[in-house]
């Protein structure tokens, strides 16, 4: 005989269970959007910083491309030989005080040096001579910025010879090397001065 107190199985209505998978599914449906969110917001953020590195590197580029264009206005306000003799790196051809004599290296406001730089100054004025000769003039020194080897007096030859007292013109490169925002930068400005300018 069955016992009408035996207690049958408890048995859930189907709907019962309904709310826990749509927990479940909202759960998912949060952690995807959320997913969407945090990569759109990384996407943006590397867009910002691109664009904000774009910008530092723009403003050093000016500062650096006025630096050069103060250096060449001043060399180009002078006789092509003056301005070699008080802007190479020798101190022997310096013409006597009061003419100040800047020498190759300068420096450029806003910009710093990169690290280990032996002078200190993010600007060099490079001519075609050789650092033992700083004084001397070169047609045959291979310097592809400067546009070297170069006939500089006119006689369709290039030599070795010194060519300080008979050249025509002078390429003057000037090289702007710092340590921006995003690394190490190189800025070159090439011109020539005298007869050929
Ligand atoms: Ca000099
Ligand atoms: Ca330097
Ligand atoms: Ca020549």
């Amino acid at each position: 005989m069955t016992s009408s107190n035996q207690s049958a199985p408890r048995l859930w209505p189907a709907n019962h269970l309904q709310p826990n998978r749509s927990a479940g599914h909202t759960l998912i449906e949060l952690l995807v959007a959320f997913s969407f969110l945090v990569i759109g917001a990384f996407a943006f953020l590397r867009v910002m910083v691109s664009a904000s590195n774009a910008s530092n590197v723009n403003f050093e580029v000016a500062l650096a491309k006025e630096g050069a264009r103060s250096q060449i206005e001043w060399m180009m306000s002078l006789d092509y030989k003056e301005a070699f003799a008080r802007f190479n790196s020798s101190a022997a051809d310096d013409p006597p005080a009061p003419l100040v004599s800047p020498g190759a290296n300068f420096a450029v406001q806003g910009l710093d040096p990169v690290p280990g730089d032996a002078d200190g100054f993010v600007g060099e004025i490079i001519f075609p001579n050789l650092p033992a000769a700083a004084t001397q003039i070169r047609e045959d020194l291979v310097n592809t910025s400067l546009g070297s080897p170069m006939d500089l007096n006119g006689d369709q030859v290039i030599d070795s010879a010194d060519h300080l007292a008979d050249c025509l013109a002078i390429p003057v490169l000037v090289r702007i090397t710092w340590q921006g925002r995003s690394g190490r930068c190189v800025s070159q400005f090439k011109t020539i001065l005298g007869a050929m300018q």
